[in-house]
């Protein structure tokens, strides 16, 4: 690498250097990476090969090989995106958008493929390598989407604590491919991309960065649906000059005169309190599918009625028959709805989007994209869907047992596979039962991410240790609640509109007292100079904001994926099959580690010693060797 350097040079190669060239120099010292990125990552796959990856225990991995997914026949070479939807909005600005969207006679799609439909079907376990190859297509085969929702909710957390790369650099390769189609982001309000409230000025530091690298469309929801939880975020994507859809979530029935807190006027007056304080957009989420086809009509015509808002419609097929409530929306004159592309669409996820536009084609409402295309997407997605099928979870149907539980469609699976980690994979009907009891003795509240984990923690201490709702609340009997629990009713994820049930609370905290206030009024201001300075000197290495902003969310988990990047560098290039089931011998893949420059990695072969195994390498035509300690 040195020689190579010093030929290099342009002063060497002007043949004007002397022989003190080399002590003046210095640069000639810098060498590329490329050889130790290279070694970090053969040792990655060797380590897969020989231990499995930790993503796989417990888990079967599919037969082997799989077919390349494929891609649209479509020539990309040369030909530029057309404009698109996000074009309008770079024109209009947000307000204008808003406006746009609400005038025209068509529906809009979203699509949610990328962000909830993974999440809610195999465990947001979607990696970006299996996102951008698909990426130009949607530029040139979907320009009018409404948008495209890619980031946010559980994507950040689990890019980084499981398929260790970085959400930003994801976000980022994304905007680069596809210039002309909003992108769209959930966001916790005052939680965030997490599972606490964080403080006011770390939530707006967020959504700048968020906003400042590619994200158009915010959809800001609460846990409890409390208005003041949110305002903090809403204000700061209004500021940084994004679409704010301020966003109800829907539970319960709104025809179930046995619940009539969550009736009608409930979401009027929310609604009229979002848009009140700023919302660009509404947002109905309907986190569980729950919302059946009469509700969302009668939902969408009264807030059609009452507000002067475009109205953007969520949804989850958990019940199997989502796509009516899709419908009844859309005639009910509903602005813009989500769907998942046909093969990532269906139970959990979200509805199918190319039947839905099918079904609507020639209608008042058509929203005129052009359905082959859609077809031709779904088809790659279908077989990188494949490629998953281990983090999926064994549900064959519908169900409408849904509407009892309530589990939001992105919970679903994961408490599921929490349940079989805890040994209660049989006991599923209890759990879910479970489930419902517990959101009977916190008071019916809301159930979306963090309340719903809270409620799924609880069923699952539940059933694991036998206790029924008469044991929960009997003052007389001392229980160890989980800490998830603790922090609920001491007020640490908000307060739900109507408090807590007192008894409950006061044995939950034995003494200790609850915030009356949302939390972020009493957490100090985090000093973000100082944090990045902290973190700088604990991790080793500069942070730029966005890393500052990774670190603020998770420090831990950040932490953990910094120290990966240092031992094997930036894995997030690997095809998905090397990155979780690693390499078969003569199996022979192509890592892109730079624009235009890629490894081509084989396996050539292995011998094994008592703690040890060698694995044979050929790196870009070119024998190596690497030797990899058996896991304990
Ligand atoms: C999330 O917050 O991740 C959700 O998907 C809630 O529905
Ligand atoms: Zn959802």
């Amino acid at each position: 690498a040195f020689l190579e350097n010093v030929i290099n040079h342009e002063l060497f190669k002007s043949g004007e250097c002397t022989t003190r060239f080399i002590d003046s120099t210095p640069e000639l010292f810098v060498f590329t990476p490329r050889r130790d990125r290279a070694t970090k990552l053969l040792r990655f796959v060797g380590d897969v090969i020989v231990n499995g990856s930790p993503e796989m225990k417990g888990r079967q991995p599919p037969k082997l090989p799989l077919p390349e997914p494929r891609l649209p026949k479509l020539a990309l070479a040369n030909t530029a995106a057309p404009a698109g939807t996000r074009d309008i909005l770079l024109k209009e600005g947000p307000a204008g958008f808003a406006q746009w969207l609400k005038a025209q006679p068509q529906v809009l799609l979203t699509d949610t493929t990328m962000r909830d439909a993974h999440q809610s079907l195999f465990a947001t376990r979607m990696r970006t390598a299996d996102m951008l190859p698909i990426a130009p297509y949607y530029a040139r085969m979907a320009p009018n989407l409404l948008s495209m929702e890619c980031w946010g909710g559980a994507t950040f957390d689990v890019a980084l604590r499981f398929l260790k790369e970085d959400p930003w650099d994801r976000l980022a390769l994304l905007r680069d491919a596809i210039p002309n189609i909003p992108f769209q982001m959930l966001l916790r309000s005052a939680n965030a991309v997490g599972y606490t409230n964080y403080a006011d000025n770390v939530v707006k530091f967020f959504v700048q960065q968020a906003a400042a690298n590619g994200i158009d469309i915010f959809r800001v929801f609460d846990s409890l649906n409390a208005v003041d939880n949110m305002r903090v975020a809403m204000d700061a994507v209004i500021e940084a000059g994004a679409v704010c859809e301020g966003t109800i979530c829907y539970t319960g029935d709104l025809f179930d005169a046995t619940r009539p807190k969550f009736n009608l006027k409930y979401y009027v007056d929310m609604a009229k309190a979002l848009e009140k304080a700023g919302a660009h957009v509404l947002g109905i989420k309907d986190m569980a599918g729950v919302c059946k086809p009469r509700a969302a009509r009668e939902l969408v015509k009264a807030l059609k009625q009452e507000i002067g808002l475009p109205i953007h419609f969520h949804t989850h097929d958990t019940s199997g028959i989502a796509a009516a409530s899709v419908l009844a929306a859309i005639e009910a004159g509903v602005d813009a709805v989500d769907g998942a592309l046909d093969s990532m669409s269906g139970l959990t996820s979200q509805p199918n989007l190319g039947s839905i536009a099918a079904a609507l084609a020639g209608s008042e409402r058509d929203p005129g994209v052009d359905l082959d295309a859609l077809q031709r997407l779904s088809d790659y997605w279908e077989d990188v869907r494949r490629v998953y099928a281990p983090f999926e979870a064994d549900i064959r149907s519908g169900t409408a047992d849904v509407y009892h539980h309530e589990m939001p469609g992105g919970q679903y699976t994961n408490l599921r596979e929490q349940a079989r980690a805890l040994g209660l994979a049989s006991r599923w009907p209890e759990v879910s039962q479970a489930y419902a009891d517990v959101n009977k003795l916190f008071g019916d509240i809301v159930k979306v991410t963090p309340s719903s984990k809270v409620v799924g923690d609880m069923a699952l201490f539940m059933v694991g240790n036998g206790l029924t709702t008469a044991d929960v609340e009997d003052p007389e009997q001392t229980i160890d609640f989980p800490e998830s629990v603790v922090q609920l009713f001491r007020g640490e994820l908000g307060l739900p509109p109507d408090g807590w049930p007192q008894a409950l609370q006061a044995k939950i905290l034995r003494g200790k007292t609850a915030l009356t206030e949302r939390p972020g009024k009493s957490l100090p201001a985090v000093d973000l100079d100082a944090a990045r300075k902290a973190a700088e000197a604990d991790l080793g290495i500069e942070l730029a904001d966005r890393d500052l902003a990774s670190h603020l969310m998770y420090p831990k988990v950040y932490r953990d994926y910094v120290e990966h990047v240092k031992q094997y560098g930036d894995v997030s290039r690997l095809p998905t099959t090397a990155f979780f089931y690693g390499l078969r011998e003569q199996e022979e893949i192509s890592v892109e580690i730079d624009k235009g420059k890629a490894l081509v990695i084989r396996l050539q072969g292995r011998a094994e010693a008592e703690d040890s195994e060698k694995l044979f390498y050929e790196l870009n035509g070119q024998p190596r060797a690497v030797r990899v300690d058996k896991a304990g």
